[in-house]
C-alpha cells in the first residue's frame, strides 16, 4: 500500500508508516467496526420492540441501557487510553530533530544539541528509531502535520513543542502545514522520508560535507550568477556562500524531490521559472522574483542549483 521510494508520497492517515499513525488507524478500525455492530444492534431492538407486547422491559433498560454501554466505553476508553499512553510515552535512544516553520518553508537542523546538520523541505527518518521532532516557529503560527507518521503539532512562536515519531515503513510521506499561516499557507507543505537505519547515516554524513562543485562551464557561471545577484543574502551554501538563513539551506537542494517545499517537481524548468516568478508561484513569499535576470544567467543559476545534488 505504501508509495515507493523516489514517488511523491501518499498523505493519508489510512496509510499509516509510523507507530501513532499505527495506533490512530487500529483504533479508528476498531470504533468503527464495533460502532457499526452497536448500530445494527439497535436496529434490531427497535424492529423487535415493534412486534413485542412489552414484556422484559426492565432487562432492556438495565442490560442495553446501562449495563451495556458502561461495559463498552470502559473497553473503549481503557484502549485509547492505552495507545495515547504508547503514543506520548518516552522513548529510549532518540534522536533529535529541529524543525522551524517559516512563511512558508521549513527549516530541518539534526541533532541540534550536537553537530547542527541544516536542511530544509523534506524531513529524513531512520524506520524503526524514535525521533524527537522539536517543533517551533520563526513568525506566526504553523502546524506540523504528516498523518502517514503521527498526528499534528502545532508550531507556536517563542516555544518549542516535542512530537517524538517512530518510522515503521520505507517510503516518502507527505506532509503539510495544518494551521492557517497566511498567503501562501496552502503551498506550504513538505516530505517525511523514512529511510532504512543504514541510508539514514549516509544521508547524515553527506549532510556533514561541503556543496558539490560546479564541474561543466555553464554550472561554474550560475555559481557567479548566485553569488553576484545577491542570493547569499537569504541562502546558505556550504562551501560558497555561508551563514544566511533567512531562506531554505540550498546545499542540496537539487536533491530534493520537490521544490518550493513539497509543491512542484524537483526539474531544470521549475528551478527556473521560480528564481524568474517565484511570486507568482507562490505569492507573498519572502523571495524576490528574479525576472531582470538575462535567459543564459537564469538557465546557469537553475543549472547550477539542480546540479546540487548529494
Ligand atoms: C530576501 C531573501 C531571499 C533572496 C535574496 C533569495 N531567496 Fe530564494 N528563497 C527565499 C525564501 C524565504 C525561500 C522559501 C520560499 C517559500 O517556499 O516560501 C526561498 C526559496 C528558494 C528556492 C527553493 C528552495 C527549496 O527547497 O525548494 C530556491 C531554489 C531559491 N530560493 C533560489 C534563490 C536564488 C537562485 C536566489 C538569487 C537569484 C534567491 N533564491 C534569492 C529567500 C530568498
Ligand atoms: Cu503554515
Amino acid at each position: 500500500m505504501n508509495s515507493e521510494l523516489g514517488e511523491f508520497g501518499a498523505q493519508s492517515a489510512l496509510v499509516a508508516a509510523g507507530q501513532n499513525a499505527e495506533w490512530a488507524l487500529w483504533l479508528t478500525v476498531l470504533m468503527t467496526i464495533a460502532g457499526g455492530v452497536i448500530f445494527l444492534f439497535v436496529l434490531w431492538a427497535i424492529a423487535s420492540a415493534w412486534r413485542s407486547d412489552g414484556g422484559g422491559r426492565t432487562w432492556w433498560i438495565v442490560g442495553g441501557g446501562v449495563i451495556f454501554p458502561i461495559v463498552t466505553l470502559a473497553v473503549l476508553f481503557a484502549l485509547s487510553t492505552f495507545a495515547l499512553r504508547a503514543i506520548a510515552g518516552p522513548q529510549d535512544e532518540e534522536l533529535v530533530i529541529e524543525v522551524t516553520g517559516h512563511q512558508y518553508w521549513w527549516d530541518v537542523v539534526y541533532d541540534p544539541e550536537g553537530v547542527a546538520l541544516r536542511d530544509a523541505n523534506e524531513v529524513f527518518l531512520p524506520v524503526g528509531r524514535p525521533v524527537t521532532l522539536r517543533l517551533k516557529s520563526d513568525d506566526v503560527i504553523h502546524s506540523f502535520w504528516v498523518p502517514s507518521i503521527a498526528g499534528k503539532m502545532d508550531m507556536i512562536p517563542g516555544r518549542v513543542n516535542e512530537l517524538t515519531v517512530t518510522a515503521t515503513e520505507v517510503g516518502r510521506y507527505r506532509g503539510q502545514c495544518a494551521e492557517f499561516c497566511g498567503l501562501s499557507h496552502p503551498l506550504m507543505s513538505f516530505e517525511a522520508v523514512a529511510l532504512e537505519p543504514e541510508a539514514f547515516a549516509t544521508f547524515l554524513g553527506n549532510l556533514q560535507g561541503e556543496a558539490r562543485d560546479p564541474v561543466r562551464p555553464q554550472e561554474r557561471q550560475g555559481q557567479e550568477v548566485f553569488v553576484e545577484a545577491g542570493c547569499p543574502a537569504c541562502h546558505t551554501i556550504r562551501g560558497v556562500a555561508e551563514g544566511a538563513q533567512i531562506g531554505p539551506d540550498l546545499t542540496r537542494v537539487g536533491g530534493r524531490a520537490s521544490l518550493g517545499a513539497g509543491m512542484w517537481e524537483m526539474n531544470l524548468g521549475n528551478l527556473a521559472g521560480w528564481i524568474s516568478d517565484v511570486q507568482d508561484m507562490k505569492p507573498g513569499a519572502e523571495m524576490p522574483s528574479y525576472n531582470h535576470l538575462s535567459g543564459p544567467d537564469l538557465r546557469a543559476v537553475a543549472a547550477y542549483l539542480e546540479s546540487l545534488s548529494q
